[in-house]
């Protein structure tokens, strides 16, 4: 930036910043439009006055007259043209807005998690990065949700700014028009380190976006490694949880085969991730020549046979990276080098963790509760005669305050318990990707 220190943007511009988005196009129309009629017009009238003043200005001699009280010709003018010229901003600007609020039925939805003090993006096959990555010439919506205070959403070079509430889900979309890296900024003040609250997003190349992908959420995914390997106490707890689940991963697939791996865990959302922490510290380990094993590591935990051979075989940590190569190689199912999948993970939390089944069904037909089978999305009638559509914000109340929207028809039935405290607000974004594939 060269000598202008105060004009805030980071390139240091004079006018406004790249316009990179379908979005900043339409928003800098708007903005051009109202900006010129305000040139315009700032033009027109400081020039009358002046000419006003020097043509009119008092002279010696002259005698002052009366001024007219009130002409309707004048006073329709000056109330006529103003109106049609607001009326047109507002004509032009409401357009725009409507194409801004109103995301494409394909748009590709980016999950945003804002937090004390960072931003989080998690893509649709479950890896979480702090960048944001997206495909260009491609809609993609930002649904976005807030673990503590109001945060900002704020993308500069795309004109989108949307706040970012704790307790409900808002949504932005763009469709960026240039590659290259532009700015995140975080616009609602949210505490010390507010100014901190930047990352980039990156808009790739075709075909980029699906590559990148790819790469950052295979194993050895450095961003994965720079960001969570400098924390070793949370690692020592992850690799006891990413451990146990290989082991049983192994017993699964290699002997008996195919049952699901989500119901041998406790938890859903996060194994995935440690097991992934895990095998990268493991192999980060091994790559220096330190030892690994750990034979308690595997206690209590029943192991195939041909497992056992190859954890026990040898204890400086050989067996282990035979399991990382095994686990490396295309021997892998998609799962372990997808992370969790959000659909599955609501899945098993419909069935099992949250026990919605017991009084819900994915078939059409109502049980206790009304049946999930295409509901997002539909109109839905209440008690007390209000309407909603199924969206996130109204699944998550459902969830969590059950009772302050019933639907018509369960008034005395409306037995639904809180899941406020039983479920994270990342087991209600599972749920939420779940319900959404039930599509009639
Ligand atoms: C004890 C039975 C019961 C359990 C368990 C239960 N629900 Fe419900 N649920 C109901 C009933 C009854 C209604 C309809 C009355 C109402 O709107 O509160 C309902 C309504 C809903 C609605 C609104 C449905 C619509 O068609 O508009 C959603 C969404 C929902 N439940 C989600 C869940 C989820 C997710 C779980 C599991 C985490 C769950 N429920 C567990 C009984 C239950
Ligand atoms: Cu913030």
């Amino acid at each position: 930036m060269t000598g202008i220190p105060l004009l805030a943007q980071s390139d240091g511009r004079f006018w406004l910043p790249d316009a990179a988005s379908y979005q900043a196009e339409q928003v800098d129309a708007v903005f051009s439009f109202i900006f010129w009629i305000s040139v315009f017009f700032f033009a027109l009238i400081v020039f009358l006055m002046l000419f006003f003043i020097l043509r009119y200005r008092f002279r010696k001699g002259q005698e002052v007259k009366a001024a007219p009280n009130s002409s309707m010709t004048i006073e329709i003018i000056w109330t006529v043209i103003p109106v049609i010229v607001v009326g047109v901003i507002f004509w032009v600007a409401f357009r725009a807005y409507m194409k801004l609020t109103v995301p494409p039925s394909n748009a590709y939805e980016i999950h945003v998690v804002g937090q004390k003090w960072k931003w989080l993006f998690e893509y649709p096959n479950g890896w979480v990065d702090d960048t944001l990555h997206v495909p260009g010439d491609q809609a993609v919506l930002l649904t976005m949700r807030s673990e503590d205070v109001i945060h900002s959403m704020y993308i500069p070079a795309f004109r989108l700014k949307m706040d970012v509430v704790p307790g409900r889900y808002s949504k932005a979309w763009f469709e960026a028009t240039k590659t290259g890296t532009f700015d995140i900024y975080c616009a609602e003040y949210c505490g010390t380190s507010h100014s901190d609250m930047i990352t980039k997003i990156i808009v790739h190349e075709p075909g980029g976006y699906e590559k990148w992908l790819r790469e950052a959420s295979s194993l050895l995914s450095p961003t994965l490694r720079v960001q969570d390997l400098n924390d070793p106490l949370g690692l020592a707890g992850r690799i006891k949880t990413g451990t146990d689940a290989v082991a049983v991963y192994i017993r699964e697939h290699l002997s008996e085969g195919g049952t699901e791996l989500l119901s041998a865990w406790d938890g859903v959302s996060a194994p995935a991730d440690d097991l992934r922490l895990t095998l990268i510290s493991d192999l980060n380990a091994i790559l220096k020549g330190e030892s690994i094993y750990d034979p308690e590591r595997f206690t209590g935990i029943e192991l195939a046979a041909d497992t056992t051979t190859l954890l026990k075989r040898n204890p400086e940590g050989e067996d282990l990276i035979q399991l990382n190569r095994f686990l490396l190689s295309d021997a892998l199912p998609d799962f372990f080098t997808r992370g969790p999948d959000m659909v599955e993970a609501g899945r098993y939390i419909y069935t099992r963790k949250g026990g919605c089944a017991s009084c819900h069904t994915i078939d059409g037909n109502a049980n206790v509760g009304p049946s999930f089978l295409g509901i997002y999305g539909q109109d839905r009638a209440l008690e007390g005669g209000e309407k909603v559509t199924v969206d996130e914000n109204y699944i998550r109340q459902s969830i969590f305050e059950p009772q302050a929207k019933v639907v018509l028809g369960y008034k005395d039935r409306a037995v639904m318990p809180t899941y406020k405290g039983r479920l994270s607000d990342r087991e209600i974004d599972a749920l939420i990707s779940f319900l959404k594939t039930l599509r009639k």
